[in-house]
């Protein structure tokens, strides 16, 4: 009887927290996420409305909208030598006007992502920089763990700073320490135990929630060729969505949508068995040879996937190279247009 009570009890608390809407923004997201996740696939693009293809810094713009009409429905942005106290980020991106442009994505309905890509805090080289045991390092008790309390602290500060019209924090999709299960960054399987991995991004967890970033919802991303998805897995109270990295790099589009296909299987499944989110947290075809690789690659491979969203990585203003998105006058435009138009694929229109 009293257990009836208490879980009629709590029941009521908790559809009350929902109708009072005193959920956390982090909450809040998520919420929104499981329900757009039914209508379709969000579709991303890394630093969207900084620049493109062919020009940089202006405002209003964005290749995405210049090409189908409408922005994409998941901007992805990054924090790298934000922890160094700079005003511009690894690509030359102010972080003033990331500010801006995290906060407009949000007014327009719109849903943002972060990842992180810190500097190596022994050797101070790149965050593509192995060596130094710099995890152990910026651990507890490690030689470096001052140095990443405030690295942390910024970045705290940062995400604190994100608010709304109304003084409210903007919730965002937060990616970091990504790619662990590659050897490339110093938080990589080449540079620490699954155990230091862990302790990690449980370290940055706590700090941030104990700063009051209760707008974060917390993404672990391994990248494609990992043994174990989970090796890393920081645990469940930790992490809001499971998400996977996967590029193709040598214009095999068969060899990529079958690993595009293998990993989102188990994607998929792990989801269904942890209860969380799922998504394609970075992906692109290099160069973008192909004229209708949006449609008749990338879609065929994801479509039937209960993925939240997929990002397309940055036109790297810098870097012809690294050009992943369409763009106005590109050889995928029309091809573009008719993925746009597909009912699945979802704008920032779309989940208004
Ligand atoms: C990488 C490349 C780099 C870039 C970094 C962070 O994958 O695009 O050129 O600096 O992401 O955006």
């Amino acid at each position: 009887m009293k257990f009836i009570h208490l879980s009629l009890f709590w029941g009521m608390m908790f559809m009350s927290t929902i109708a009072l809407g005193s959920n956390t923004p982090a909450e809040k997201l998520i919420f929104r996420l499981k329900k757009i996740q039914k209508k379709g696939i969000m579709i991303g693009h890394q630093d969207d409305p900084v620049y493109g293809r062919t020009w940089k810094w202006d405002t209003g713009r964005s290749d995405v909208k210049d090409v189908c009409g409408d922005y994409p429905a998941v901007m992805g942005f990054d924090l790298g030598k934000l922890e160094l106290g700079r005003k511009e980020n690894l690509d030359g991106v102010s972080f003033d006007r990331m500010r801006e442009e995290i906060i407009a994505q949000h007014a327009r309905g719109g849903i943002v992502t972060l990842s992180w890509h810190p500097d190596n805090p022994v050797t101070e080289k790149t965050a593509w920089d192995p060596s130094g045991d710099a995890v152990k390092a910026s651990l507890p008790h490690g030689t470096h763990r001052a140095k990443m309390r405030e690295w942390v602290d910024k970045v705290g500060n940062f995400i604190l700073s994100l608010k709304d019209k109304g003084g409210n924090l903007v919730p965002v999709i937060f990616r970091p320490f990504h790619e662990m299960s590659g050897g490339w960054f110093w938080w990589g399987s080449n540079s620490c135990t699954p155990e230091e991995y862990q302790q990690l991004y449980r370290v940055l967890y706590r700090r941030l929630v104990s700063m009051g970033c209760d707008n974060l919802v917390w993404a672990y991303s391994p990248n494609v060729g990992y043994d174990d998805f989970m090796k890393y897995y920081p645990g469940d109270q930790y992490v809001d969505l499971l998400g996977i990295d996967i590029y193709e790099f040598d214009k095999d589009n068969a060899k990529y949508q079958l690993s595009v296909k293998q990993c989102l299987d188990e994607l998929a499944a792990l989801g269904k068995q942890e209860n969380k989110l799922i998504a394609f947290t970075e992906t692109g075809c290099q160069g973008l040879p192909y004229a209708d690789w949006f449609s008749q690659t990338l879609w065929p491979a994801i479509k039937d996937y209960p993925i939240s969203y997929v990002l397309f990585w940055r036109n790297a203003w810098d870097n012809a190279k690294e050009c992943y998105m369409t763009s106005p006058g590109h050889a995928t435009e029309n091809d573009f247009k008719a993925f746009y138009k597909l009912k699945k694929t979802l704008f920032v229109n779309d989940i208004k």
